[in-house]
C-alpha cells in the first residue's frame, strides 16, 4: 500500500510512534511518505521504501501566525496526487486531522477518494484538543476521519467523554522493537562511567512540560537517596528545566543529578537504568515507560490515564496517585532494596514489554488500512 504519514517531527512520543511505524511499514514493503515540516528525529533516511516531503511555510509580514495547516493541506494534496497514495495516516489531531480533512475535500473535487486514518495520542484530546478554542474543530476532524484510533483504552474513554464522537474508535497500543534495546546480559553498558558499583541509577525521560511533574521526580529521588546511594539521569529539554534545576540546587543534590538534554540514544541510556520514574499528571500511554521496560527497567509511575494499561502493579513496577511522592519513593525502595528483588522486577518489566512488540501491533494498523481502503467505514 502507499501511505502518507503526517506527524510532529520532534522528540514527542507521537512523532516517535509515527516514525517507527512508517519505517516498519517500509520494511514490510509498503511505500511510506512522511509529510512534515522537518525530518522526523528518529527517521533513518536509509530506511527502505521511505520518503520525506518537507512542508514549507512562507513568511509574510501580514501574518502574525503562519498558516501551517494550509501549507500542510496543499502538500498532502500534491503528494497524494503525485504518488497515488491510498491512505493518509495523521498522528495527533491538532492540526493534522483538520488539515487532512481539507486535503480530502480538495482531492474529492479532482475525483480522488483519499482515506484518512487519525491516531489520537493524548494531549491532542486531554489537554489541548478539548479546550474551547479548539474543541469544535477537533470534534469535527475526528468525526470526519475514515478511521480513528487511540493509543490506549483510557484515551478512547477520554475522547468519548470529552467529545460528541459519532465514529467507532479502535484502540491500537503503542509498540516497541525489543531488539533495539540493550541486552543487559550481553552488553557492557559502561555504567561505571556514571555511578559507582553500589549506586542505583534512576532515569526520567520526557519533554519537561508541566504535565510530567518533574519536580516530583526530584522529590522522589531525594527520598530514595536518603536510604540508598543513587544517581539520577534526566533526559529531555523543555519549559520546566530551570525550575527543576533550582530544586536540585535547593536540595543540595547537584552532584547526584545529571541533565543529559535531548537524546537520540534513549535505548543506550536505558542500558544504565535500574529504575524509571514517570510521575505524570496524565499520560495517555507513556511510551517512555514502555521503552524503559523494553530495556529491563521497572517503572514507578502514577496511576493516571493509560499508565495502568502498561505498568502492572507489583510486577513491572508500582503505581500511585498523582503527587503522592512519599508512596512513590517507598515503592521505589521496595524494588531497589536488594539485587534479587531488582532483578525479578527487571525481568518482569522485560517480559511484559514483549506483549507490545512491533510484530503484534503493526498488523493491526495494516488491517485498518485494508479496511478503509475497501471503503468499509
Ligand atoms: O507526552 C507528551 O507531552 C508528548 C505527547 C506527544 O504527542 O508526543 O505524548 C503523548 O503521546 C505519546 C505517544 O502516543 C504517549 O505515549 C504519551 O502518553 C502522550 N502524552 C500524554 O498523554 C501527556
Amino acid at each position: 500500500m502507499k501511505i502518507g504519514i503526517v506527524c510532529y517531527p520532534t522528540f514527542g512520543g507521537s512523532g516517535v510512534v509515527a516514525t517507527e511505524l512508517g519505517m516498519a511499514l517500509g520494511i514490510k514493503g509498503h511505500e511510506v511518505h512522511f509529510i512534515t515540516y522537518n525530518q522526523p528525529v528518529r527517521l533513518n533516511f536509509l530506511s527502505k521504501n521511505v520518503y520525506f516531503h518537507e512542508v514549507f511555510v512562507e513568511e509574510y509580514p501580514l501574518f502574525q501566525y503562519q498558516p501551517y495547516e494550509l501549507a500542510l493541506s496543499s502538500k498532502m494534496v500534491s503528494i497524494v496526487e503525485r504518488y497515488d497514495l491510498d491512505i493518509l495516516h495523521v498522528h495527533y489531531a491538532i492540526p493534522h486531522a483538520y488539515a487532512a480533512f481539507m486535503a480530502k475535500q480538495i482531492l474529492k473535487t479532482k475525483g480522488i477518494d483519499i482515506k484518512v486514518v487519525t491516531t489520537l495520542h493524548g494531549t491532542d484530546i486531554t489537554l489541548v484538543g478539548s479546550h474551547p478554542i479548539y474543541k469544535q474543530a477537533v470534534e469535527f476532524s475526528i468525526n470526519n476521519s475514515d478511521m480513528v484510533t487511540t493509543v490506549s483504552q483510557s484515551l478512547k474513554d477520554d475522547t468519548l467523554r470529552l467529545f460528541d464522537v459519532k465514529k467507532d474508535i479502535k484502540v491500537i497500543y503503542n509498540f516497541i522493537e525489543i531488539d533495539h534495546y540493550p541486552d543487559h546480559a550481553a552488553e557492557d553498558c559502561e555504567r561505571s562511567s556514571l555511578a559507582s558499583k553500589d549506586e542505583r541509577i534512576i532515569v526520567h525521560i520526557s519533554n519537561f512540560r508541566p504535565v510530567k511533574r518533574i519536580e516530583d521526580v526530584i522529590l522522589i529521588f531525594d527520598k530514595i537517596l536518603k536510604k540508598v546511594p543513587a544517581k539520577l539521569l534526566l533526559v529531555g529539554e523543555g519549559p520546566e528545566r530551570e525550575k527543576v534545576n533550582n530544586l536540585v540546587k535547593k536540595l543540595n543534590i547537584r552532584d547526584k543529578v545529571h541533565f543529559l538534554g535531548n537524546s537520540q540514544d534513549v535505548n543506550k541510556i536505558l542500558c544504565y537504568a535500574d529504575l524509571f520514574l514517570l510521575p505524570s499528571e496524565t499520560e495517555s500511554f507513556g511510551l517512555s515507560a514502555l521503552e524503559a521496560m523494553a530495556a529491563k527497567t521497572p517503572v514507578i509511575s502514577t496511576n493516571s490515564g493509560g499508565l495502568p494499561e502498561i505498568n502492572v502493579a507489583g510486577v513491572t513496577g508500582y503505581l500511585s496517585n498523582v503527587g503522592d511522592v512519599d508512596q512513590m519513593a517507598t515503592n521505589a525502595l521496595k524494588i531497589l532494596k536488594d539485587d534479587a528483588t531488582l532483578s525479578t522486577f527487571k525481568q518482569n518489566a522485560f517480559t511484559h514489554a514483549q506483549t507490545f512488540e512491533l510484530e503484534i501491533i503493526l498488523p493491526q494498523y495494516e488491517t485498518i488500512y485494508r479496511h478503509v481502503k475497501k471503503g468499509c467505514c
